[in-house]
């Protein structure tokens, strides 16, 4: 990015933040005089804390792809733009996990550091979730998450070595600038994972299930005001489907479904049974229920999608138009039960917004 471009983007930010947090006008023209004069002199400005704070709500709010927005205030947000080590990038990414998780009551959480457009030091988290199963290609077939294959290798080439279990969880793997990547392991006693059962089918049990508690995105890019959090690890819970009908069902990850309806007892030779279907509801409600027996706290999409339809109303109240997209709104179970089915929504990417990066490795 120019540094014109830099100083527009600075500018279109920091109006937004005054105008929506009430700040008054000459508070805003002030701020743009400084911002400029920092750009001027180093190619890039300092953010104060409200306003990463601010900028990090409007990029969860300006997620199209994002069914949890209603909340899009609630997120604490870390400040972790003056870490320059090892030592405490790995302190703040295992903090980020245990205060998020909160004993179960998971809280939105986001954990910021240094833009890239602040060159030294520059941090880079390489994993794509804090929290992920491992994926081994082996002569007997796939061993853990198809998901992970290409970054599994990756840590086993820096010397990481997995149990080989279908559920390892892959070391925290950071680069600081140009310097060899390193890795930590994270202790098991921080790492909350949730044995799957059903209360219909005990049988469900035996297939030894888990997953983790909270999805940490970890390898997106926040951008505000013009400048790039490449490293922004952010979090919200689950919604039960994201785990019940994509990660346990798609045929290219666990692929679960036929072991589903086999300890269901039911016949899986006629697609017209449906037993694809019916497997994935009884998966999907066993999701729901093993999180909520351990108290940790996971959505529905049934109730998540009502909670977008209160964020469309209140977002309708304040004059702005929601954007969304459409494909990745729908959940994946029993779509056309939510109002999102029915009505369509512009893709339109505003900004602040979290951004697709390239991978750091290879
Ligand atoms: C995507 C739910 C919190 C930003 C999604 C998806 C779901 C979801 C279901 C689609 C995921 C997929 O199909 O793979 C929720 C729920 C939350 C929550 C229930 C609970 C609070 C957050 C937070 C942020 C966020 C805190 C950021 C601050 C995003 C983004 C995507 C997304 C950027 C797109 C991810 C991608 O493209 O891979 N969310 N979310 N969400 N959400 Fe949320
Ligand atoms: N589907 C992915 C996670 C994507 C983000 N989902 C959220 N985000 N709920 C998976 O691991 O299944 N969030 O910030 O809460």
């Amino acid at each position: 990015m120019t540094i014109e471009k830099v100083s527009q983007e600075a500018k279109l930010f920091l109006t937004q933040y005054c105008d929506e947090t009430d700040k008054p006008h000459d508070y805003l023209v002030k701020r743009i005089a400084q911002v400029n004069l920092e750009i001027e002199k180093k190619g890039y400005y300092t953010q104060m804390y409200d306003e990463i704070v601010y900028g990090a709500k409007l990029a969860w709010r300006n997620s199209n792809r994002c069914i949890g927005r209603l909340f899009w205030e609630r997120i604490e947000v870390v400040d972790a733009r003056n870490v320059d080590t090892y030592e405490e990038v790995f302190e703040y990414l295992l903090s980020h996990i245990q205060l998020s998780f909160n004993h179960g009551r998971i809280k939105p959480y986001i954990t910021i550091f240094r833009p890239e457009q602040d060159k030294k030091n520059i941090i880079k988290i390489w994993n794509h979730q804090l929290l992920r199963y491992a994926g081994y290609q082996t002569d007997e077939g796939i061993i853990g998450d198809p998901d992970s294959i290409e970054f599994t290798k990756i840590c086993e080439r820096l010397n990481w070595k997995g149990a080989r279990t279908n559920f390892d969880i892959l070391p925290l793997v950071v680069q600081i600038g140009d310097q060899h990547p390193q890795w930590m392991e994270i202790p098991n006693e921080i790492i909350p994972e949730i044995p799957i059962e059903h209360p219909d089918y005990p049988e469900i049990a035996s297939l030894n299930l888990k997953w983790y508690a909270i999805p940490i995105i970890s390898d997106m890019r926040l951008e505000i005001g013009g400048l790039d959090y490449i490293a922004a690890p952010f979090n919200g819970w689950y919604m039960g489907t994201e785990i019940g009908a994509r990660n346990f069902a798609d045929e290219y990850r666990y692929d679960m479904l036929p072991k589903i309806a086999e300890k269901m007892g039911i016949n899986t030779k006629h697609e017209s049974n449906l037993w694809r279907d019916r497997a994935l509801v009884e998966l999907n409600a066993a999701i729901l229920y093993s999180f909520k027996k351990q108290g940790i706290t996971i959505t529905d999409h049934h109730t998540a999608a009502k909670q977008f339809e209160v964020f469309e109303k209140h977002e309708a109240a304040k004059g702005r138009d929601v954007t969304g997209k459409w494909t990745w709104l729908i959940p994946p179970v029993s779509p056309a039960t939510t109002h999102i089915w029915h009505k369509p929504y512009r893709n339109d990417i505003l900004k602040p917004n979290f951004f697709y990066q390239n991978k750091f490795y290879q």
